[in-house]
């Protein structure tokens, strides 16, 4: 195994995230295209690829009715909790569901699991990953979050700022969410800063 190596993380870019969704982000579509050129570079590069949805049950206490902040989004199975339909996961992704407890926000992809079961940090480390790329929605919540958890377990993280958008509840929330992951150790990227020579140089 080589001492660093890549993977992407593509978080809750789901219906209910993207304009006519339950929780529109605005302009949250817009990531799609960016990503789809991430996911092909990182699929060229044999870079393993994760992608996170919001999976929640119908009664939460993430909703407002159950005294929670959010409106109903992203209930298991519903249309709005499909992934964008052009977003291009590639076969290999391995999708990490989270949220599905009543109890829980589980706002950081670090609080899913993948298919087996198996908590989201266990993947990575079983499978090598030191540098983590992310991108998705939102920019203030789960893409914070998750870069967050991310950072504390030790990994390099670049946030894609070409692919990130903001739910900005209070204006200023995803300029302030950036800061606070500067703070705690993320770099930033573009699709021109993270060419694929780049990831070949960390496969
Ligand atoms: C998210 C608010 C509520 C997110 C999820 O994916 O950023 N935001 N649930
Ligand atoms: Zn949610």
């Amino acid at each position: 195994m080589s001492a660093k190596k890549a993977g992407l993380l593509v978080v809750d870019v789901q219906n209910d995230f993207c304009p006519g969704g339950a929780l529109a982000v605005p302009e949250g579509h817009r990531v799609v295209p960016v990503l789809n050129e991430y996911l092909r570079r990182f699929a060229a590069a044999g870079l393993p690829i994760y992608a996170s949805r919001d999976w929640h049950p119908e009664h939460t206490r993430h909703f407002q009715a159950h005294g929670g902040p959010w409106p109903p989004h992203c209930v298991q199975g519903t249309p709005g909790a499909a992934f964008h339909p052009d977003l291009e996961l590639p076969p290999s992704t391995v999708i990490v569901t989270k949220g599905s407890d009543p109890e829980e926000d589980a706002y950081s992809a670090f609080h899913g699991r993948t298919p087996e079961g198996e908590p989201l940090a266990e993947r990575l480390r079983r499978d090598g990953v030191t540098h983590l790329y992310i991108g998705g929605l939102a920019t203030d919540y789960c893409v914070r979050a998750s870069a967050l958890d991310a950072l504390d377990m030790g990994l390099a993280v670049t946030v894609l700022t070409d692919a990130i958008r903001g739910v900005e509840v209070q204006p200023g929330d995803s300029q302030r969410a950036i800061e606070e992951m500067a703070a705690r150790g993320a770099t930033f990227g573009t699709l021109e800063s993270v060419p694929p020579e780049v990831l070949e140089a960390d496969a």
